[in-house]
């Protein structure tokens, strides 16, 4: 029998799990609850366990009062071990209130679930609440979306390498109670960088009041003592955030040092420094990000410490490839080793079109390095990004691409083949894991999907940029990347319109694309910077994209790449005839951009049709400034370089939520985002992600269903929930951080705000 009172939901336990709970306002005996019929059978556990039931691998324990059960070690998900109730009634529209007593000796997270009984298991519920020994109520709410006369109520306690103990107790799911409200801890009105500012670049913060009258600001050193102070500019109802607010420019000081607060309208910030080293760091972290997201090596502790792990998908059991991988049914009778290269995200996939912005992004990070008046190629340089390959005499960002590349040119179609030359789309899992799952211990099948003309003709760019970048490190493989490029060109053209469709999602991403020209572009613009060649030359001038406007106010993408190659031919010398209006066309797009910040109140340079933000939209964000950076870099013009360091502060939490989206970054900074091998959130046995991860951002399509949950009705700005489970608003990504790596080594390379480096 259980003595525990039934609603001792304390604080904090509620507050830890995922799935922040109800508030405690309507707590026992509270007439919203009290009404709600209880649907679980012997939640309470008052004379044995029946009809509840456990998998084979443990055994049922309920002579304490609470159902008890020794968990075993050494499974792998989640789901390898679990206690569950049938036969639940679900009624449509109807909002439950779930909770339970729960203990873990020693502590674990565990998965409580209200679901389909039945592939695909479909979740109503989903929790992870973080158990202790001492033990606590949880409780949640949700609205069931269908009519079910059998859900399940089940605990899902595997994966787990050690062996420990579970009680649950009062398990109760009752019908009736009033759908929970999900409100941000936004923390002090006034939003700055809370990582930093340049002491020679600007310096602008946001703060959101009632107050329409320009509002006194001060700014405070470490020691509290005022440095600057001013009055702030009215800039009324921020369409971003639905917020009113004012904007603080503080530019004018510019002394270096730590701890400084900016205080207005009686709240102050979060604190920040003046200084440069961060940037610094932040060329760094944003680059090691990769080597994790290796496939096919073991994560070395030495090299990232708390993040060793086996090599994924090296043919290993429980793995089935990636070394001899076929292709889906009917696709080809001929399987490949498409082993190595980076997971994209927070999945175990791995698919061309994205690989191809993302090494290119590397790649170009590089080459403007060497190009650009204030690049500091020496900080890219040998032994710089703590890699295997480090101590091989050449720059550690070459060789993390390269591990990229040699993926991508396993993905072409071998000669004698049908579409020899092409690239296969994508590889991925036969169907959807769950989380957490470590690379090596995905069961999954794998797959070779269908060949696409845009994989293709990002085989074809990577492969020409990989061929000039890589000469003078090792020629051989600079001449296979350009065979290949060439034969990739050569079979785009015989196959101009092979599409990946948005149906081909089960398992993977589908990175769909119908439209190719810009695709072709991209590529014709890498063969001719690397080749010279006529028909490169003809391709460029002959195509509409050469001369249209391509600056979209939501930035470039790796769907929409023409800006790829526009912005290599201005600033990769070459011998185009209208070089001169291509470079000026860079600083069209960058003025463009320009306004969208003047017109931001919190700097954004991002204006989405419709004021509707973007899946990944951080990394949009930052694409947009890498045309800013470029701008500068081929004018030299000061308001370039200032529009890219101001919208980094966005970033850094000069924003409607008051937080950083740069894991490390930051006093409040994103670090549960999703994915199957960073996921602390879930087993606190595994690591959050590295430092200088850039989470994906804002995204007002709310496309997962913890965002539809928690975020229903958001202002664009507030489209975002730091949570595992919402990959649609915070995955990771190798397409995001190679925009965020690019513009990190950027402002890196401007110092205090004020390098000018030597003309190239
Ligand atoms: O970044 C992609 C975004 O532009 C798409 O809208 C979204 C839905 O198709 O997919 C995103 O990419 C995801 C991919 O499909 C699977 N791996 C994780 C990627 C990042 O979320």
């Amino acid at each position: 029998m259980s003595q525990r009172p039934r609603w001792r939901a304390p604080l904090a336990a509620v507050a830890t799990a995922t799935l922040a709970a109800t508030t405690l306002a309507a707590g026992p005996g509270s007439p919203a609850y009290a009404e709600g019929p209880e649907q679980i059978v012997n939640g309470s556990f008052d004379d044995g366990y029946a009809p509840w039931w456990g998998t084979a691998n443990i055994t049922l324990d309920a002579s304490s009062g609470q159902l008890c059960a020794d968990i075993p070690g050494g499974t792998v998900n989640p789901w390898d071990v679990i206690i569950g109730q049938n036969d639940i009634p679900l009624l449509a529209g109807e909002t439950y209130r779930f909770s339970f007593f729960g203990s873990a000796d020693p502590g674990r997270v565990a998965k409580a679930l209200v679901q389909l009984p039945v592939d695909p298991y479909t979740q109503y519920l989903a929790a992870n609440p973080s158990l202790d020994a001492a033990g606590d109520t949880y409780a949640y709410t949700f609205t069931s979306p269908v009519d079910l006369p059998d859900a399940q109520v089940v605990f899902q306690v595997g994966g787990s390498t050690a062996p420990w103990r579970l009680c649950i107790d009062d398990v109760s799911l009752t019908g009736g109670a009033p759908p929970e409200v999900y409100v941000p801890d936004t923390g002090p009105r006034v939003r700055v960088n809370q990582v930093g500012y340049l002491p020679k670049g600007p310096k602008n913060a946001t703060v959101v009041t009632d107050a329409t009258d320009p509002l006194p600001w001060e700014l405070h050193n470490a020691g509290g003592a005022v440095v600057a102070r001013g009055s702030s500019t009215p800039r009324g109802v921020d369409a971003s955030s639905g917020q009113n607010v004012q904007s603080i420019d503080f530019g004018r000081y510019t002394r270096a040092g730590t701890g400084y607060t900016l205080v207005a309208d009686g709240e102050t910030s979060r604190p920040f420094d003046i200084g440069s080293d961060f940037y610094e760091k932040l060329r760094a972290d944003s680059l090691k990000f990769y080597y994790p997201q290796r496939s096919g090596i073991a994560i070395s502790d030495d090299l990232r410490p708390g993040y060793a792990r086996p090599a994924g998908h090296v043919g290993v059991a429980p793995n089935q490839g990636d070394t001899d991988v076929p292709c889906q049914p009917g696709v080809c009778d001929y399987s490949l080793d498409v082993s190595g290269g980076w997971y994209d995200a927070g999945d175990h996939g791995k698919y061309v079109v994205n690989g191809g912005i993302a090494v290119h992004q590397m790649m170009s990070e590089y080459e403007r390095s060497v190009l650009a008046r204030t690049g500091e190629p020496w900080k890219l340089w040998d032994g710089s990004l703590d890699i295997p390959e480090s101590g091989n005499r050449v720059p550690d960002i070459l060789d993390e691409a390269r591990w990229e590349q040699e993926f991508l040119l396993k993905m072409q179609v071998p000669a004698g083949q049908p579409l020899a030359g092409m690239a296969h789309h994508k590889i991925h899992d036969a169907a959807w894991t769950g989380l957490p799952l470590l690379p090596d211990q995905d069961p999954q099948p794998r797959e070779l999907h269908a060949p696409s003309t845009a994989a293709t003709l990002n085989l074809a760019a990577t492969a020409a940029q990989a061929a000039r970048v890589f000469l003078p490190y090792d020629p051989a493989f600079a001449a296979r990347n350009l065979k290949a490029a060439k034969a990739a060109w050569a079979a785009a053209k015989a196959h101009p319109a092979v599409y990946a469709t948005g149906a081909d999602s089960n398992g993977g991403g589908a990175y769909d694309d119908s439209n190719v020209a810009d695709e072709f572009y991209w590529a014709a613009a890498e063969l001719y910077l690397s080749t010279g060649g006529r028909e490169f030359r003809d391709h460029l001038l002959g195509s509409p994209l050469h001369t249209a406007d391509i600056w979209a106010p939501d930035g470039f993408s790796w769907q929409s790449v023409a800006a790829l190659g526009r912005l290599d031919l201005a600033r990769i010398p070459n011998a185009l005839p209208d070089r001169a209006r291509v470079r000026a066309s860079v600083a069209q797009g960058a003025d463009r951009y320009l306004g969208i910040i003047a017109d931001s109140p919190y700097g954004v340079p991002y204006a989405p049709p419709g004021n509707q933000w973007a899946w990944g939209s951080n990394s949009s964000i930052l694409n947009n400034v890498e045309v800013l950076a470029t701008a500068y870099d081929l004018t030299g013009a000061e308001k370039y370089r200032t529009g890219v360091l101001e919208s980094m502060d966005y970033l850094l939490g000069r924003n409607a939520l008051n937080q950083s989206y740069i894991t490390g970054y930051g006093e409040v900074a994103s670090h549960n985002q999703h994915s199957r091998w960073f996921a602390h959130e879930l087993n606190a046995e595994l690591p959050n992600p590295p430092a200088g991860t850039l989470a994906g951002g804002a995204n007002s399509a709310l496309q997962d269903p913890l965002a539809q949950q928690k975020l229903a009705g958001c202002a664009p700005q507030f489209c975002y929930i730091d949570d595992i489970e919402s990959y649609s608003t915070n995955e990771l990504a190798i397409n995001w951080n190679s925009a965020l790596a690019w513009v990190a080594g950027f402002v890196a390379d401007q110092d205090n705000g004020d390098a000018r480096g030597r003309l190239r």
